[in-house]
């Protein structure tokens, strides 16, 4: 069911990059009334799934077997990462433990996209140790920076609490374009399956006919319910609506996708604004945890995004996904000294199996292993 009521365009010349589906942008604006959102029927059931000539991008056949589980897992993905590379071959190298040591250090760790402020502080500190001689070698430096490591990331080590008396707990995710929303939902729908815990998904992708099929297939094969409107539906009627549904059949968990969008689009982070109040009209404190998912091979326009996302809705968590293959992994650590927001889960692959709580001593241990140059 498309309601006339809620259709909306995105505003000129701000289309989300990359959509395929510009022509369908070209309908007539209708503005939505943000502060009238109950003369929506109330979505029962889903419609039928919207048929796409496009071809299915859910696919993971091609994608690397699941990653085994537990800290191994974590380090055969992020072997290959820039950060483990860089700082994996200075230390295997035995160096000798004085100021070339740490200026290597500390390019190892801006190459890596961690950051200037958090290169600055783990360098000094390590500076100021050595000034006072409490390494006796190379490999105890290692330890030291391994630690500060884990101390940088430890206090956004917060894992995503799903409060079971809200019914539904209401879960947002937001991020630019292609950084693994879809996915990461996909992945979350099965981690919840398996815990048991009922689930219904939102298409609140409505840019593209795909997006609502990607989802519809994610949600097919976890035997999870998903609300769609179809294509160009408005994104804030498809979230509220889908609460009622959820709400109405005491679901517990409710999880909408968004389109992505780029953080310099104001009309389309403006748009961002909005689900999250329409949400809020079915009671305070609703969506539970809106979760911005990060590409973590972004390197250093991660903060912008951050930023610019966490001003428009206070962004509760983060997720960051590609860890595997080619990210530098750095960008963790800058994040998490620059805001703090709890890290709620890694994607270290494309398979449902490949999303981890995310574990600071676990992900340390995959990318400056401590048997590293003994
Ligand atoms: N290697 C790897 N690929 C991932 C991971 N998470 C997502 N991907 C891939 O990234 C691509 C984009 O994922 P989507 O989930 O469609 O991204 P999105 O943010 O929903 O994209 P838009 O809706 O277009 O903004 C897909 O090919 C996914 O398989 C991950 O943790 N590791
Ligand atoms: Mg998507």
């Amino acid at each position: 069911m498309v309601n006339w009521f809620w259709r909306k365009k995105p505003e000129e010349g701000e289309k989300p990059a990359e959509s395929p589906a510009a022509h369908a942008l070209e309908t007539p604006r209708i503005e939505a009334s943000e502060a009238a959102p109950a003369p929506v029927e109330p979505v029962v059931e889903a419609p039928a799934p919207v048929t796409t000539s496009e071809p299915a991008i859910d696919d993971y056949a091609h994608a690397a077997p699941a990653a085994t589980p537990g800290k191994p897992g974590w380090r055969e993905r992020l072997k290959g990462s820039g950060m483990a590379r860089s700082l994996g071959g200075l230390f295997s190298r035995n160096p000798k433990l004085d100021d070339d040591l740490l200026e290597e250090i500390e390019t190892a760790l801006l190459t890596a996209d961690v950051g200037v402020k958090a290169t600055a502080a783990l360098v000094d500190d390590l500076r100021t140790r050595m000034g006072r001689r409490e390494f006796a070698d190379a490999q105890a430096l290692l330890a030291a920076l391994r630690e500060d490591l884990v101390a940088l990331l430890r206090p956004v080590a917060q894992p995503l609490l799903i409060d079971g008396t809200a019914k539904p707990f209401v879960i947002v995710t937001i991020g630019v374009n292609g950084v693994g929303k879809t996915t990461t939902i996909g992945k979350l729908a099965r981690k919840f399956r398996d815990d048991g815990r009922s689930l219904m998904l939102a298409a609140g992708d409505t840019f593209r006919a795909a997006a609502v099929a990607q989802l519809q297939a994610w949600g097919e094969r976890n035997g999870v319910q998903v609300v769609a409107q179809g294509q160009d539906a408005d994104a804030a009627a498809v979230a509220f609506d889908a609460y009622a549904s959820a709400k109405s059949r005491g679901t517990q968990v409710l999880i909408a996708d968004t389109a992505g969008r780029l953080h310099t689009q104001s009309g389309l982070m403006d748009e961002l604004g909005k689900i999250v109040r329409v949400l809020g009209k079915h009671g305070a404190g609703i969506p539970h945890e809106i979760l911005m998912v990060i590409d973590g091979t972004t390197g250093q326009n991660a903060i912008s995004q951050v930023r610019a996302f966490n001003s428009k809705v206070p962004v509760t968590g983060l997720v960051v996904t590609k860890l595997d293959g080619t990210a530098k992994g750095g960008v963790v650590f800058a994040l998490a000294r620059e805001f703090g927001i709890p890290i709620r889960y890694a994607g270290i692959g494309e398979r449902p199996e490949d999303l981890r709580v995310f574990d600071p001593e676990a992900f340390v241990d995959a990318l400056l292993p401590a048997s590293l140059g003994q």
